[in-house]
């Protein structure tokens, strides 16, 4: 049969790739009943999204989803009615033969990097013809506005939302109850130079923070913060008002209930930057860092979209906070925006909860990729009756 589907990934580093790759085809299997297969390049990378998941395995059922090793040589397959191709990963070969063989040929996208950069939305579905070949790929640009190609999100996220139990959660992480005026953080970061005095003014603060950290690329600066040799999940760790606690990395669905859990959560890339909008709590955003400071405009961009309709407080101080956990030259020291932070923590609770609401509007990545898909058929049938 053919599939619906054909979303390909190729793992650069981090789990970004893969993760939004999983994210939009186990979306697209579960709620508009597609047939989605998706060829990974790494498959342990995979993994660690998917516990479950057999990295040995060529073929194998996730979640609804065919998941596929992408293998070279490639072996012929038919090619499904929508291709997308994952932030540039370039097809292989023989495959692009095979749509370009098809009436009416696949459509294709190119699905892009999310950014809140204004030039998005001019580029958002531009096409771009094959050199040699009968097909046009389109480029498709997740972002912040309804001229994109919105955000991933899945329909039943406020349910399960609604369904988490706070309490019992915290229960099985063995935190136990929360203390007076105690601060739940999580910190899912990349290597950080603001780090060490970032957990300098926790430690020295007057209120306690909990700061659980999923087991990743920054542990080896907090170990070296801590005077430690090491880290791994289980590990905990107090100095003075703050206590540090490395957990395991979890699948996405179990990623959001730390993100629902915590007063502030620490995000980087890009799927994590989304999931702790969704989680409406406020957030520090670690942009993936790119040679010659690129990283800083799509910074910027992100936080004049996010924060376009907060009062002036809030504005400086999340800008503030956001700034130097970046490293912006200029930005202030970072003991000093964590403070300006904490002064007006409740204002900039409100603004997180009242955010998604505005989140929405750009609407959802699965649908309109569907959308896209369907209009495009629709014209080339009528175009080549
Ligand atoms: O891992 P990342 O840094 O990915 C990056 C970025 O996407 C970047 O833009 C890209 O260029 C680069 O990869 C190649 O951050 P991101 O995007 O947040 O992806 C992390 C994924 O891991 C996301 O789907 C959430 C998920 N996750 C879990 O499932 N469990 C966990 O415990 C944690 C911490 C994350």
């Amino acid at each position: 049969m053919r599939p619906d589907w054909d979303i390909f990934c190729a793992v650069i580093d981090n789990y970004g790739d893969i993760g939004v790759a999983w994210r939009l085809a186990r979306t697209l299997a579960r709620e508009q009943g597609a047939a989605v297969r998706l060829w990974v390049d790494d498959l342990r990378a995979f993994q660690r999204l998917w516990p479950t998941a057999d990295p040995e395995q060529p073929v194998q059922q996730c979640a609804g989803v065919t998941v596929c090793a992408w293998r070279t040589p490639w072996a012929d397959v038919n090619p499904a009615r929508a291709v997308i191709e994952a932030f540039g990963c370039a097809l292989p070969e023989p495959y692009l033969a095979a749509m370009a063989a098809q009436t009416p040929a696949p459509v294709w996208l190119n699905l892009e990097y999310l950014s809140a950069e204004d030039w998005v939305s001019h580029h958002h579905g531009l096409p771009s013809p094959h050199p040699r070949l009968p097909l046009t790929k389109h480029f498709f640009f997740p972002g912040f506005t309804p001229e994109t190609g919105g955000v991933l999100i899945e329909a039943d996220y406020a349910a399960r939302r609604a369904a988490f139990d706070e309490t019992a959660w915290a229960g099985e992480m063995g935190l136990g109850a929360r203390q007076q005026n105690e601060l739940r953080v999580s910190l899912f970061a990349y290597e950080n130079a603001a780090l060490p005095a970032l957990l300098d003014a926790w430690a020295s603060g007057d209120r306690p923070v909990t700061c659980l950290v999923p087991e990743g690329r920054v542990l080896p600066q907090l170990a070296a913060w801590l005077g430690v040799s090491g880290l791994a999940a289980g590990a905990g760790h107090r100095r003075d008002a703050l206590t540090l606690r490395v957990i395991p990395f979890t699948d996405q669905d179990c990623y959001d209930q730390l993100l629902w859990a915590c007063d502030l959560n620490f995000v980087r890339g890009e799927d994590s930057c989304v999931r702790a909008q969704w989680a409406a709590r406020p957030m520090v955003w670690q942009a993936y860092p790119q040679t010659g400071g690129a990283h800083w405009d799509k910074l910027e961009a992100l936080l004049a979209c996010y924060l376009l309709a907060a009062t002036p407080d809030v504005t400086e101080a999340v800008s503030g906070l956001w700034r130097c956990w970046n490293g912006i030259p200029g930005a202030s020291n970072i003991a000093r925006a964590w403070g300006g932070w904490l002064t007006h923590h409740e204002a900039i609770t409100r603004h997180a909860q009242a955010w998604p609401r505005t989140l929405a509007r750009a609407g959802r990545l699965s649908v309109k990729l569907a959308e896209f898909v369907e209009s495009t058929l629709k014209s080339r049938v009528f175009s080549n009756p």
